[in-house]
């Protein structure tokens, strides 16, 4: 095709895809060339660690390049992006020290009291403005330094990070997917060396702070072969926090929108242009991640379609299983808000035994426990809608400002009775899609760092609503029930 030819790596809990994004003039294409999945794979042993396989994802990440390239023939840059926390170890040849440790192992158990011995939370987050999650970062490597290979550590190398360096043998820190760590200071957005300090953690471990839009080194020749005659191929640093790269990928028209993306994770909040880092927020779990272009990313994590995905998963190992869209259509039809659960309860953190800790929670709190698949889907999905429209009101609250449109981007853009339900718990419009915000966030970033799309997010966000096909969903009916399905879960959150 003509036109200048971006590829996105882009790296979800679930699954991989890079996706071809091309720029005529101000018009823009989008072509998925590539999807694998992203299974983690369990080590017995030693406390049976859950490790992400990063050598397939590489692998993943290869054979997707190779098919962008040779689909655009030249590749004007390649950006990355993945899911957050996760890192990789290298000791001083720069080889990986062991596979990277998934953010969902139990490793990070007991460090929490750790930490706040030595830095209380309030502390913690008046410095950071994360929310409390078990596997921030600081948590990881306070379980990692106790390892037997910690001694030969030289480097962290953040998950895009490291595929970064594979690709180019050249080592950054991306600053978006840094925020997640709880070392940077979202006021600065630099490292906070107060915190490091404090919980004796050496930053310098990290490579230098780069920044979306900067230059990120060039592929090694050998790595796309297809475009080598054309040149090197540079790596463009994005939003590396795949959640970073969504949400440039919300076609937004102007202010006045909550984005929700939702795929393994619903990540729900607002764009803000400062951090808020009251007392409050902290209370109500919001984070201050931060976004391109000086951004905040003010949102709150809700479990998401992991509950869904962990059920399908066991259902299908069972020997029952179920075929997701008419699974969805069969949830459509059972009553709604029978069940709540609360979707941002860490008891659904960990992987297994997931249609029992759903029927457990609702036996706890004395509702009725669902009987079958699609009983058990339709909990999910309404209490992820509940969720979404708590954290859509409480964004609001905590940053005073006014949401009128409600965006959802991710692979729950897919399934209409989520968006439905959300736009009816949150009463207001929701506007559902991309799918592929991520991917498509790190796209706009690369052609705007090449020249090829200019302007704010803004810009770049009507470049985006132009080609798509995008959903509305107006809300329906009145918000009574919704009302009282909340009230039913603040009394049985473990959170409080
Ligand atoms: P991640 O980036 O975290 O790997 P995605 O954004 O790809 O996740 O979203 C994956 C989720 O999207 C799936 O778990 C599923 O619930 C939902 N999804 C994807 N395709 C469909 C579909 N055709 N119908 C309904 N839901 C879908
Ligand atoms: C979504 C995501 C989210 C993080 C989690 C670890 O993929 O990056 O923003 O909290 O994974």
């Amino acid at each position: 095709p003509a036109g200048a030819a971006f590829a996105a790596v882009d790296l979800g809990a679930s699954s991989g895809r890079v996706v071809l994004g091309t720029v005529a003039g101000e018009g823009l294409t989008l072509e998925e060339v590539h999807r694998f999945p992203n299974r983690p794979v369990r080590i017995p042993g030693a406390g049976g660690t859950l490790h992400w396989d990063v050598l397939g994802l590489y692998r993943g990440v290869l054979d997707g390049l190779c098919a962008a390239g040779t689909r655009a023939g030249r590749l004007a840059s390649v950006g990355i992006d993945t899911w957050a926390v996760d890192f990789g170890v290298l000791d001083a040849d720069g080889a990986l020290l062991g596979n990277p440790v998934h953010y969902r192992d139990a490793r990070t158990d007991g460090m929490e009291a750790e930490v706040a011995a030595a830095l209380p939370a309030q502390e913690l987050y008046a410095h950071t403005g994360l929310q409390h999650l078990p596997f921030n970062t600081v948590y990881q490597l306070c379980a990692a330094r106790r390892s037997a290979q910690w001694p030969a550590a030289r480097q962290l190398l953040l998950i895009p990070d490291l595929l970064s360096y594979w690709l180019t043998g050249t080592r950054g820190t991306e600053v978006t997917n840094a925020s997640t760590t709880q070392l940077i200071d979202p006021r600065t957005r630099d490292w906070s060396r107060p915190v490091a300090d404090a919980l004796g953690i050496d930053v310098s471990l990290f490579p230098p702070l780069r920044h979306p839009g900067d230059p990120a080194g060039e592929l090694l020749p050998g790595t796309v072969s297809a475009t080598e005659r054309h040149g090197p191929v540079p790596v463009t640093a994005v939003g590396s926090h795949d959640t970073a790269s969504a949400v440039v990928g919300v076609p937004a028209a102007g202010d006045g929108f909550a984005y929700i993306a939702t795929g393994t994770w619903s990540l729900v909040g607002m764009e803000l242009d400062t951090p808020v880092l009251t007392e409050e927020s902290r209370r109500a779990n919001f984070t201050n991640e931060l976004g391109v272009d000086g951004t905040v990313r003010y949102l709150r994590n809700v479990m998401g379609l992991w509950l869904l995905q962990e059920c399908l998963r066991e259902w299908e190992a069972d020997g029952s299983r179920q075929h997701l869209p008419q699974l969805l259509g069969r949830a459509a039809k059972v009553p709604m808000l029978r069940s709540v659960v609360d979707a941002g309860d860490p008891r659904f953190l960990a992987p297994g035994g997931m249609v029992g800790r759903i029927a457990e929670a609702c036996r706890r709190t004395g509702q009725p426990v669902p009987r079958d698949p699609a009983e058990t889907t339709r909990c999910v999905l309404d209490s992820l809608a509940l969720a979404h429209s708590a954290a859509v009101a409480d964004a609001q609250r905590l940053s005073r400002r006014e949401v009128r449109t409600v965006h959802i981007v991710g692979g729950g853009v897919h399934n209409e009775l989520l968006c439905q339900l959300t736009a009816d718990a949150c009463g207001l419009p929701v506007v559902a899609g991309p799918a592929e915000a991520a991917a498509y966030g790190n796209i706009l970033v690369q052609a705007r760092a090449a020249g090829a799309l200019h302007g704010d997010l803004a810009t770049l966000r009507t470049v985006l609503g132009q080609a798509l096909p995008l959903r509305q969903y107006e809300p329906a009916g009145d918000q009574t029930p919704w009302e009282g399905a909340a009230a039913r879960v603040r009394g049985s959150s473990s959170t409080a």
